[in-house]
């Protein structure tokens, strides 16, 4: 059998670089190439880096060619609140970024592709409790937008030409390696640094604002557990609902709290507000279940326990 050879474009991104640990874990360190825009900072000898912007298809072609790729992730994206800064150079990278992946897979035969989309295609008229797979959409954020546009790429090129894309909507990811590049759920990974380095924090939602969350290590595990399912077992081609925690920001301050009794939050509002109000609170991903027997292993507790272990390791090695 031949031996996958991944790209994982976008790979400096916070997803990017847990993912790309967990894929070189599986597949092994020669066989998987990341690549991103900027360069990294430190670049660890056994990773294999090129640059590529996802813009430029004929860069992109030519990676798939020198390293015989077999597998695509596609993670490169600007999030729902920085591309509300610039909407048109936001639909760019995200679609016109996609479609270039989609069309050079196609053409190089690629195996499987895997696309990361949102919570974000749901909107305001989204049943907000347990928001079903399939639903009324209408999202508001140009990320929202490209996200849902993208999905029905996927589902179109699957269906027209049998390339093997799979996807993801995912919640906010928590996480304490990479930061969080933009979006409106960030405020559940700053309030964790803000909580270990000065006590306190002013929060940019409002304290009974309910979004799905998700942690790295279930994040990865989902990914990882939907790429490798058979063909035959995966029933949506546009992208799977992926629930895992809800919480609000309050809630959150009180599990912190359990650990650190003297963390204070304040709550400021600003336009992240409306983003999140048009949102999802809680997700339905009972299609995830059953298609690919999908379970989370962290609720909130575990979550807060582990990111503050890590985050204080984090601080005392600064310190030290
Ligand atoms: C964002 O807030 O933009 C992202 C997302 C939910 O896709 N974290």
């Amino acid at each position: 059998m031949q031996q996958d050879k991944i790209l994982v474009i976008g790979a400096l991104g916070q997803l990017g670089s847990e993912l790309a640990d967990a894929l070189r874990e599986a597949f092994g360190e020669d066989n998987v190439i990341i690549s991103d825009i900027r360069r990294p900072i430190d670049l660890e000898p056994h990773v294999r880096f090129e640059a590529l912007n996802v813009l430029d298809s004929k860069r992109l072609a030519a990676l798939v060619d020198e390293y015989k790729i077999t597998q695509i992730y596609h993670l490169a994206a600007v999030l729902s609140a920085t591309g509300e800064q610039d909407p048109l150079f936001a639909w760019q990278i995200n679609t016109d970024g996609t479609l270039n992946v989609l069309e050079v897979a196609r053409e190089k035969n690629i195996h499987k592709v895997y696309f990361p989309s949102s919570i974000a295609v749901f909107g305001a008229d989204t049943p907000r409790q347990n928001t079903p797979q399939n639903t009324i959409m209408n999202p508001s954020t140009v990320y929202g937008i490209s996200k849902q546009t993208c999905e029905r790429w996927c589902e179109y090129y699957f269906r027209k030409f049998g390339l093997d894309v799979r996807s993801l909507r995912y919640p906010g990811i928590i996480s304490h390696k990479a930061p969080p590049g933009g979006g409106t759920t960030d405020y559940a990974v700053e309030i964790f640094y803000k909580a270990v380095a000065t006590k306190s924090y002013k929060c940019f939602l409002q304290e009974d604002t309910y979004l799905p969350m998700i942690y790295m290590p279930d994040a990865i595990k989902a990914t990882l557990q939907l790429m490798e399912a058979p063909a035959q077992n995966i029933s949506v081609r546009s992208s799977y609902n992926l629930g895992a925690i809800s919480f609000s920001p309050v809630e959150l301050t009180q599990e912190i709290q359990k650990h650190l009794p003297d963390f204070k939050v304040k709550y400021v509002p600003d336009f992240r507000q409306q983003i999140a109000n048009s949102w999802p609170q809680s997700i339905d991903d009972s299609v995830a279940k059953k298609d690919w027997a999908w379970t989370p292993d962290f609720d909130l507790a575990l979550m807060t326990e582990d990111m503050l272990f890590n985050l204080q390791k984090k601080v005392e090695k600064i310190v030290l």
